[in-house]
């Protein structure tokens, strides 16, 4: 501890880990894919496994493929003040997006020991499975069986290549059938603050390198199908055509719109047509819908809005469409005692405190069915996240990962909770 009575981590040590789990899982072209349960995944828990030894914490995997890092408090018997986020990627991802924080995590946790700062309360950091649902269609997964929530029938759903993820748990060695003894009471966990980038422009316009969200965004994705005729391109006349795409064309320019009204945001991430053939008129157009907000109302008015101008733009020219919630979260507000903590230790830092809503979700969503959550945000170049050209400087990196320490500290001393 300094003489202002604030920790530092090793900046340093804390990029260079960045850069070294970043060459884990590298695209040809640039940016890195680490599918949840994939090799390269597999591989990237086996660098986080042995940096978890190395800054000296009792490792050990939960049911649901968690990899979680210890530190014993000076006092027994207390529930762990915990950290930690993913190291899944989505498709030609960045370095930082999950990683920072399981490494900022692991850091800090590294800097206790070494300066063996007081902490009354265990402190933990860990790894999540699969926060980003890319590849099955549901996200959280591992946070989500922490917390209570796993549900048996995400073991049959199947990534692209038709497998499914009882098969990808049992080839990580991890029995699919026990994923829900991940489970842990309140009495565990005390807290539970994550340090993620922002992946948007609010601190890059505020030129501020440390956030503090006091809300996340909830999310509800649908996966939908509009089922039509196929055909021959040439012969077909316009007027005789079951065409899915056209329908789906319509809807999407509606989807757009009520977003805007709505004060929301929503995405077509994939669409799919088969058979999918340059002379062939489409039979069937599969694509997902993301849509998220700050608040429980709007985003439920936004599902219904848009469920009905997806019926209508089909029903418009006599083709049918079906529509599957896939996943989905509420919106959850961060805890005051939490948000308290990273105020103060901003300041023990030199940060000024900046609020903002988060539109990324994070695992810290899932976490908030089990415990208090905060979050801690650092600034994004450009805004740009999901995206090879995603970075964060080392100087921020190094702010947010001392103001998660100086936060673990605080509420691992703290007696009120
Ligand atoms: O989709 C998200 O907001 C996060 O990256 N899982
Ligand atoms: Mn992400
Ligand atoms: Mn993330």
């Amino acid at each position: 501890m300094d003489k202002t009575g604030s920790a530092h981590i090793n900046g340093g040590r804390l990029w260079d880990s960045i850069q070294e789990l970043g060459r884990i899982g590298t695209d040809p072209n640039g940016g890195v894919t680490r599918l949840s349960l994939s090799n390269e995944e597999l591989i990237a828990r086996q660098f986080i496994i042995r940096l978890m030894e190395d800054a000296g914490l009792a490792v050990r995997q939960d049911e649901a493929g968690n990899l979680i890092g210890r530190l014993e408090g000076e006092r027994q018997g207390e529930g762990a003040i915990a950290t930690g986020s993913h190291i899944d990627t989505v498709i030609h991802a960045g370095l930082f997006d999950g990683a920072l924080g399981v490494l900022g995590g692991i850091e800090a946790l590294r800097t206790i020991k070494e300066q063996g700062i007081k902490h009354d309360s265990p402190l933990e950091v860990i790894c999540f499975t699969d926060e980003e649902g890319v590849r099955f269609g549901a996200g959280y997964l591992g946070s989500r069986a922490m917390a209570g929530a796993w549900k048996r029938n995400w073991l049959e759903l199947a990534d692209s290549a038709g497998t499914t993820l009882r098969e990808a748990m049992k080839y990580a060695d991890l029995n699919p059938h026990q994923a829900a003894r991940a489970r842990r009471s309140r009495d565990a966990v005390k807290a539970y603050v994550e340090l993620h980038i922002e992946q948007g422009r609010v601190l890059e316009e505020l030129g501020e390198a440390v956030g503090i969200a006091s809300a996340i965004y909830g999310h509800c994705w649908l996966e939908v199908s509009i089922r039509g005729r196929a055909d021959h391109a040439g012969t077909t006349p316009m007027k005789l055509r079951q065409d899915p795409l056209a329908a789906a064309a319509a809807a999407l320019l509606a989807i757009e719109q009520i977003a805007i009204q709505q004060g929301g945001v929503a995405t077509i991430g994939t669409l799919n047509l088969a058979p999918g053939a340059i002379n062939v008129i489409p039979g069937e157009v599969v694509f997902t819908i993301d849509m998220r907000h700050e608040a429980s109302e709007p985003l439920r008015q936004m599902e219904l809005a848009i469920t009905a101008a997806l019926e209508r733009s089909a029903e418009a020219r006599g083709l049918t469409t079906s529509i599957r919630a896939i996943d989905g979260a509420q919106p959850v507000q961060a805890s005051k005692r939490i948000v308290e903590a990273i105020a103060s230790s901003c300041a023990s830092v030199g940060l000024t405190d900046t609020y903002m809503v988060c539109g990324a979700g994070h695992d810290a969503v899932a976490m908030n069915e089990l415990t208090d959550i905060g979050l801690i945000l650092i600034r994004s170049r450009d805004g740009i996240s999901h995206h090879p050209l995603e970075w964060s400087s080392p100087d921020d990196c190094e702010a947010g990962a001392n103001v998660l320490l100086n936060t673990l500290i605080r509420l691992a001393n703290d007696r009120s909770n």
